[in-house]
């Protein structure tokens, strides 16, 4: 595997640009993991955030959860108090982990499902944080004296859901969430052009694109978008978007 760094001249020029014209921008964004499930985030390594990660961009660590337990089953779950089905999260190994990692300036994140709808909007707001820690939780859950705990000793602690489904544990959404933010971080998306014409950045979904050739299997290309007319192809994309979010998300525009 090619281990190597990107030009680190083009990296240290990337920091350099950031610096300057985004001065609430950290130099890097540290992102620290936890979870019992270390291996899962090699997805990490590829793409674009594996290649913002080499640049230095975007500093990421995980972090054995196991590690910080002291017995020597590296028992991470205990029966839950008040009786039920399932097992949660003892609160030891996840205290000694955020004592190691933790400061007055982490923003700490725990997904779980009985959390807050994790939206763009919250996407922009953490990719100006300088430092991220992602709690993965298991079983029934962490409990609850973890993130009340937190609470007291973190800049920020928010509980999030990435929607209304149940997974097995918070990886999947972390690295969601991740993905969400990272290519938010100045410098990690070459041309931030492509930034601003999505769906959910102006509250609407995106308009349906199309590539050559004109026609494909019998299917034609709208014309207005061979025509040349920017004002006609801006026009029909903002009807496109209106239409498509009507039709299959009317909540986002106050209907439905
Ligand atoms: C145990 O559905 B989820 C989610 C599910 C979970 C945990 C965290 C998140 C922890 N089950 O987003």
């Amino acid at each position: 595997m090619d281990e190597r760094l990107p030009d680190a001249s083009e990296a240290t020029c990337q920091r350099r640009a950031r610096t300057l014209c985004e001065s609430h921008y950290a130099e890097s964004v540290r992102i620290d993991i936890v979870t019992i499930f270390p291996e899962f985030f090699s997805v990490l390594d590829v793409s674009l955030l594996g290649t913002a990660r080499k640049s230095g961009l975007i500093d990421v660590a995980v972090h054995d959860l196991r590690d910080f337990t002291h017995d020597r089953h590296r028992t991470v779950d205990d029966t839950p108090s008040g009786g039920g089905a399932g097992m949660v999260m003892r609160p030891e190994p996840w205290g000694d982990a955020l004592d190691a990692i933790l400061t007055e300036q982490s923003t700490v994140i725990f997904p779980t499902p009985a959390g807050s709808l994790f939206v763009q909007k919250q996407a922009r707001e953490l990719a100006g944080r300088e430092h991220l820690i992602f709690c993965c939780g298991r079983y029934e859950g962490i409990d609850q004296r973890v993130i009340d705990y937190t609470r007291t000793r973190a800049a920020e602690v928010l509980e999030l859901s990435i929607g209304d489904y149940v997974l097995n544990g918070g990886e999947v959404a972390v690295v969601a969430v991740i993905e969400a933010v990272g290519r938010l971080i100045p410098g990690v998306v070459g041309n931030p052009d492509s930034l601003v014409e999505e769906s959910h950045e102006d509250g609407l979904l995106e308009y349906p694109s199309y590539t050559k050739p004109a026609e494909w299997r019998g299917l034609e290309t709208p014309a207005v978008l061979l025509g040349g007319n920017h004002a006609a192809i801006a026009a029909w994309r903002r009807e496109q978007q209106l239409e498509r979010t009507r039709r299959v998300r009317p909540e986002l525009l106050g209907e439905g």
